[in-house]
C-alpha cells in the first residue's frame, strides 16, 4: 500500500477562526492538496487570514474505510421551523430535550475552536477541555468515492467542497463508538444551512437553520454515557478513517420521507467497513 499523510490547514485571524480543511492523500497528491487549500483559506468569504498553518503528517496505521451518510435535505420554513425539525430528528436518536436544549445554548454564542461533547440524555458536557472541544481529526476520502460523491452531488446541484467536507467528517463522527448524532450549524455567517447527522438515518440537511449574517454555530457531538469519552475521543482524534464507498443522495424531502432506517453503519461502535471499493 502507498504511504498516505493527512494534510490539514487551520487559517485564522487574530484568535477566530477563518476556514479549516483537512483530508488523507497519497504523496504524490500533496503539493496540489495544499495549494488547494492555501486557495480556499485565502478566499473565504470570512475575510483573510492572518495566519495560515498547515500540517502533513504521515498516517502511521492503514485507515479503516467507511461508507458515507446517505444524504437528504428537509424543506424547512426558517429558523425557528429548521431547529424544531433538528429538535424532532435528534429526538428520535434518543437524545433528550435538555441535551437538545443546551447544545442549542452552545451553538448560539458560537466562538468553540472544536465541537461539544454531550452526553444525549443528561445534557452535560464531556470533554475535558471545555473551551477547546473535540477535534473530529483524521479523516479522508478515496478518490473513487470522491468522484462518485461529485458526480452524485452535482445531479442535486449540491456539489461544493463545503458539503464534501461537512459529509466526510460527519461520516467518520457517526460511526464513533458511543455516538448518538451530531448537530451542526455553520460558523460561516454567509453559511445558512446546518445538518443533524444520526447513524441509522443519514446527514440530513437543514437550510435555513440560521439568519443570514448571524455569529452564532458550530458543532455538537452527542454521545451515550455506555461508552468512556475518553475512547471516543481517542477515535475521533486519532484513528485514520477514510470514507470508501458512497450511499444515496436523495432529494429535498419532508420528515415523513425519513422514515426508513438506513442500515449502512451497524449499532454499537462496529461500523467500519474493511474493504475499500
Ligand atoms: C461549514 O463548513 O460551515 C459547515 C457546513 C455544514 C453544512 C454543509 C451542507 O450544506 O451540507
Amino acid at each position: 500500500m502507498k504511504r498516505l499523510y493527512s494534510v490539514r490547514m487551520r487559517a485564522e485571524r487574530g484568535r477566530a477562526h477563518i476556514s479549516g480543511a483537512e483530508g488523507i492523500f497519497e504523496e504524490n497528491d500533496i503539493g496540489r492538496t495544499v495549494l488547494a487549500y492555501v486557495g480556499r483559506a485565502l478566499r473565504h468569504s470570512k475575510g483573510a487570514p492572518d495566519t495560515l498553518k498547515l500540517k502533513v503528517e504521515l498516517i502511521r496505521r492503514p485507515p479503516a474505510f467507511i461508507s458515507a451518510l446517505p444524504v437528504f435535505t428537509l424543506k424547512t420554513r426558517g429558523p425557528a421551523d429548521a431547529r424544531k425539525k433538528a429538535a424532532g430528528l435528534l429526538a428520535r436518536a434518543g437524545v433528550s430535550g435538555r441535551a437538545v436544549k443546551k447544545a442549542f445554548g452552545i451553538l448560539s454564542t458560537g466562538g468553540m475552536r472544536g465541537a461539544a461533547l454531550i452526553d444525549s440524555e443528561g445534557g452535560g458536557r464531556l470533554e475535558p477541555d471545555k473551551t477547546r472541544g473535540v477535534r473530529a481529526s483524521m479523516l479522508g476520502i478515496s478518490k473513487g468515492a470522491m468522484r462518485r460523491l461529485t458526480a452524485a452531488l452535482s445531479q442535486k446541484n449540491l456539489d461544493h467542497p463545503r458539503v464534501k467536507d461537512a459529509l466526510v467528517l460527519a461520516s467518520k463522527v457517526a460511526a464513533g463508538p458511543g455516538i448518538a448524532a451530531e448537530l451542526c450549524i455553520s460558523d460561516d455567517p454567509d453559511y445558512t444551512t446546518g445538518y443533524v447527522a444520526i447513524p441509522a438515518l443519514g446527514y440530513i440537511r437543514l437550510p435555513h437553520i440560521k439568519k443570514r449574517g448571524g455569529l452564532e454555530g458550530g458543532r455538537v457531538f452527542f454521545m451515550t454515557k455506555a461508552v468512556a469519552a475518553a475512547h471516543l475521543i481517542r477515535y475521533l482524534e486519532e484513528t485514520p478513517v477514510m470514507v470508501g464507498k458512497i450511499s444515496e443522495i436523495g432529494d429535498i424531502i419532508t420528515l415523513h420521507g425519513l422514515e426508513a432506517p438506513h442500515n449502512h453503519h451497524k449499532p454499537g461502535g462496529k461500523k467500519i467497513l474493511h474493504k475499500k471499493d
